[in-house]
């Protein structure tokens, strides 16, 4: 005591200003823990009738299923500090019918011309044309940069033909899109920066320089701000609401969207996950969502402590009194890192950032 007493003697002003530093980095640090939810723990939430795919073992981070349940699945993203189990392979786009009885994960053939070595495939959206043409748009990270593929499916030889890559100043660091028509979308950039570095500064000092991004060819601009890091988005059954998950904010915004395409805030609900991407039930509008319980384990993988699964289905988010529901939840034992929960008919498919992928009949 006496020690400190003598130095704040001679040094007083200096201390304080050091005490004063040491609690603005103490804050940042509680912050950053707070956005990682990183003291949560899980209790196991078991479904009866689960499986793994096989062959899917390096991520299935996001799916789209179409209405005649066929389930897109993008598998193999490479993306900054987080874990891949094949860093050195590319992605690639799985198909499953979730129709057969015992569906399997197939991989589909892309067409020639399209770069397949660099393909790192991030969030995916279909959109089935008034002609029933099947329009695929893939998030792509060719050398850590940002675009978005294009691609049309062709049924009867299980194949993507390429259409075309969209690249734009303001679709800098997109994690997930979602068609609102044949070559228009809306995107997620779930960093201001696309630099890992300033990434990870942005991640740090919880800047909510975050947005979404309409993009057609005509016209491309910022249409919502403000988010710490906006990741799956969403579109509500009758096309009226897009749903946006502010993964470190742990919540999911629901916004109008109107004629110009630009987008209002209707009203935001708050959970205590980080939500990744959104998937809505045709049948029911219900938000099925893909939640990484606890950030600091995904974003600093550790074999002996791994990164869990929780899959939470939204009921009524419209209404006063929307309905959460805990679907699944494993410890990672099973499951490691769920981004992505899909319904079709009663069948449910859960994937991952980087790990393997579940199928479940409910
Ligand atoms: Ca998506
Ligand atoms: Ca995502």
């Amino acid at each position: 005591m006496r020690c400190v007493g003598t130095r704040r003697e001679e040094n007083g002003a200096g201390l304080i200003t050091e005490s004063r530093t040491t609690n603005q980095v103490l804050a940042v640090v509680a912050a950053l823990q707070n956005r990682l939810n990183a003291s949560r723990e899980i209790a196991p939430i078991t479904l009866p009738n689960c499986r793994l795919i096989k062959g899917i073992e390096c991520g299935s981070e996001d799916i789209d299923i179409l209405p005649n349940g066929l389930a897109f699945i993008s598998s193999g993203l490479k993306y900054p500090g987080i874990k891949s189990f094949a860093p050195d392979k590319p992605g690639e786009i799985i198909l499953m019918d979730l129709n057969e009885d015992n569906p399997r994960a197939v991989e589909l053939r892309i067409s020639r011309g399209f770069d397949l070595a660099s393909f790192n495939p991030h969030g995916i959206s279909t959109y089935v044309d008034k002609d029933d043409t099947v329009y695929l748009f893939v998030v792509n990270h060719p050398h850590q940069k940002s675009t978005v593929e294009l691609f049309k499916y062709v049924e009867d030889d299980n194949s993507l033909v390429h259409l075309k890559t969209i690249q734009h100043d303001l679709l800098t660091s997109v994690n997930d899109v979602v068609a609102v028509g044949p070559d228009s979308f809306y995107a997620t950039n779930d960093h201001y920066f696309s630099d890992f570095i300033l990434m990870f500064l942005e991640m740090f000092l919880g800047l909510t320089w975050s947005n979404v991004v309409y993009y057609s060819p005509k016209e491309v601009k910022e249409v919502a701000a403000g988010f710490y890091s906006a990741n799956g988005i969403n579109i509500s059954p009758d096309r009226k609401f897009i749903y946006i998950a502010d993964v470190f904010d742990h919540n999911v915004h629901v916004m109008e969207k109107h004629a110009n395409w630009n987008l209002t805030q209707v009203k935001k609900l708050q959970l205590d996950t980080l939500v990744d991407n959104l998937s809505v039930d045709p049948s029911t509008g219900d938000i099925w969502i893909g939640c990484h319980p606890n950030g600091m384990k995904l974003f600093y993988y550790d074999p002996e402590n791994l990164p869990a699964s929780e899959v939470l289905r939204i009921q009524n988010i419209l209404s006063e009194e929307p309905v959460v529901t805990r679907i699944y939840a494993d410890n990672g034992s099973v499951l490691q890192g769920s981004s992505v929960a899909s319904v079709y008919e009663g069948k449910l498919l859960i994937g991952t950032v980087f790990h393997r992928a579940l199928y479940c009949e409910l």
